[in-house]
């Protein structure tokens, strides 16, 4: 019995690492929204984006949607391209992996002005590595981190199943 308290409480300790520095940023918010009055260069660099935070698109689907692109995509506002489309007005965006994503409004002129984010997204705090402060050029460090990122989410899963097993054994 000692053993499967010990085991629970590895879990909870675990649980509570890997959730604890996931946020979620409501695009524009405050004072703003996914609209065209909104600066979003200035909103995402007072930002700091870590993997497995939230970032949430909240719109009227009939005003404006999300594409994310390319940055050639970005640069432009090429709409011809995108990598994802959503358009439900309340959108969702796991930042999964270190990197840099791009996101604009396709409806017409609406990225020309402004309506265009771009999210760069650092390691998570729960990583044992420190972040690296490079800023843009730091597409150079995505391998390791991505690799770090994966035995996260395999360590989260591992936890579940002792979860699941001891669940199991005291029903
Ligand atoms: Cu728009």
């Amino acid at each position: 019995m000692a053993a499967t308290r010990t085991i629970l409480v590895a879990v909870a300790v675990m649980t509570v690492l890997s959730t604890a520095s996931a946020a979620v940023y409501n695009v524009g918010e405050p004072g703003g929204a996914w609209d065209l009055s909104t600066n979003y260069g200035t909103w995402a660099s007072s930002r700091n984006f870590q993997t497995n935070d939230q970032i949430v698109f909240k719109y009227s689907p009939q005003a404006h949607d999300v594409l994310e692109v390319s940055k050639a995509d970005y640069d432009s506002c090429s709409t011809a391209s995108p990598v994802t489309t959503l358009n439900s007005g309340n959108d969702v965006v796991t930042l999964t992996a270190t990197g840099t994503r791009y996101f604009i409004c396709g409806f017409p002129g609406h990225c020309a002005g402004g309506m265009k984010v771009k999210i760069d997204v650092m390691p998570g705090s729960s990583s044992s590595s420190p972040a690296p402060a490079s800023g843009p050029s730091a597409s150079n460090t995505a391998p390791p981190t991505l690799v770090s990122a994966a035995t996260n989410v395999e360590a989260m899963g591992f936890g579940l199943v002792v979860l699941l097993a001891v669940a199991g054994l005291m029903a």
